[in-house]
């Protein structure tokens, strides 16, 4: 059977409602080409992207510097396995270890492979390293946490839609609030098999909840006098999104283990990364962790491209500057409409705006359906809250623009 061209939006709809998993609830639009901040569908509209595939295009669709590194080297050599080594790898980790200042790289592929090899790494690290008895190792996470989809992960998850149904979960983790401090410090002295804190610097899926400013440091200051590895998942937050390169910056901290993904690859292909210094990642020793595709010679290229085009581009910058525009156009919309726009926040262009039902009882989604019809593409979490999250490489003049979107929808909601 050749394979159907899709003439249609509604087309495209029905055959995946026919043979697709029903495992998601996308807004009703039908993508066919994206380049930078704008996204087209099967009928020719256009659209702003206001999300960037939760943070996967920081260097907006289809860049040309990371296509072309993908074009040239998958005509070359797209996949060897670790069994052997590929002439890209080497490069990839060096720089990024450079990039990042850490002494190791681990890639993998999604961001839950990553999350999976940090935990696994930490808990290496406290059993060979701080004496932990085999099989007692614990790691604290936070309520609100999302770190992926794996079993493994859901096991300390606090979202039901994320974990019901789907148990046995894994032990090991202890579950304290976010951004509480004095929570951390009990946790720590009350366990001593404690090897890792996984946080994420602000909370992505939580409705991007940024901490007290400090927090991350107390945390890791916390974390070395309990002799325990703060382990930052900056998969979301990092690479430029939030103005600064990683999220754990704007506290000073240089995380034991970092976690990235994502925009780790522009979006292109499924990159991840795991780094830390040798004292942790020489743990994991031959033959005991890895992944089919992780560390690929296409990924490694494709890598070095996306990191590249952060810095040439200066987009860190960017998002700063532009999220400080952006907050300020939505705090005096917030002004206008304080009965339905009644919080901003976030950190560069991780943003978002919590949103109360209307008269008619229309929520953060019907907002998203309206965005989406006057042009712009959003998508609500947790009811009541839109992330807005565009790719970095936004000027000024569309940031605007989109802002000029927002608030028609807003003021007429
Ligand atoms: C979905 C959420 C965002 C992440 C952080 C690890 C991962 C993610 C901080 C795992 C992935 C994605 C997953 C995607 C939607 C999106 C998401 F809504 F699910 F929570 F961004 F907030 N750490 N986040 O944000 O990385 O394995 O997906 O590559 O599952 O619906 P992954």
């Amino acid at each position: 059977m050749s394979t159907q061209t899709i003439t249609s939006s509604q087309q495209a709809m029905d055959i995946e409602h026919e043979f697709g998993a029903h495992n998601y609830h996308p807004l009703p639009v039908v993508l066919t080409r994206g380049e930078g901040v704008h996204l087209w569908d099967v009928e020719g509209k256009h659209y702003f992207d206001f999300l960037s595939a939760y943070s996967a295009v920081n260097q907006g669709h289809c860049h040309p510097k990371i296509i072309h590194a993908l074009t040239e080297q998958a005509k070359q050599l797209t996949l060897t396995s670790r069994a052997f080594y590929n002439d890209k790898l080497g490069i990839a980790e060096k720089y990024i270890c450079e990039y990042f200042n850490y002494d190791k790289a681990l890639y993998m592929n999604s961001g839950a492979e990553a999350v999976e090899t940090a935990i696994k790494l930490a808990r290496k690290w406290g059993y060979m390293k701080k004496g932990i008895a085999p099989h007692n190792a614990e790691i604290i996470v936070v309520e609100h946490n999302f770190h992926g989809r794996t079993t493994g992960i859901i096991s300390f998850s606090t979202d039901p839609d994320s974990t019901k149904g789907f148990g046995p979960y894994m032990p090991g983790y202890k579950v304290i609030p976010y951004n509480d401090i004095h929570a951390l410090e009990e946790a720590l002295k009350e366990n001593p098999n404690v090897c890792g804190f996984l946080v994420e610097p602000i909370q992505g899926e939580a409705g991007v909840v940024v901490p007290d400013d400090g927090y991350l440091a107390k945390a890791h200051a916390l974390c070395k006098e309990y002799d325990v590895l703060l382990m930052a998942d900056e998969i979301q937050t990092g690479i430029g999104r939030t103005g600064k390169i990683l999220a754990s910056k704007y506290d000073d901290v240089h995380a034991d283990i970092l976690i990235l993904g994502k925009a780790l690859s522009g979006g292109v292909l499924p990159v991840s990364c795991v780094l830390a210094n040798d004292d942790i990642m020489l743990c994991i020793q031959p033959g005991e962790h890895g992944s089919t595709f992780g560390g690929n010679p296409l990924a490694a290229v494709v890598a070095i491209a996306a990191l590249e085009v952060i810095k040439e581009e200066n987009l860190t910058e960017n998002a700063r500057v532009l999220g400080e525009l952006f907050r300020d156009r939505m705090r005096r919309l917030m002004e206008k409409r304080p009965e339905i726009v009644t919080l901003v926040r976030g950190r560069g262009l991780l943003n978002a705006i919590v949103i109360n039902p209307n008269d008619q009882g229309q929520t953060a989604w019907d907002v998203c359906v309206e965005l989406m019809n006057k042009g712009l593409l959003a998508k609500p979490t947790h009811g009541d809250i839109i992330r807005f999250a565009p790719p970095l490489v936004m000027t000024e003049d569309q940031l605007h623009e989109c802002c000029d979107i927002i608030e028609e929808v807003i003021m007429n909601f």
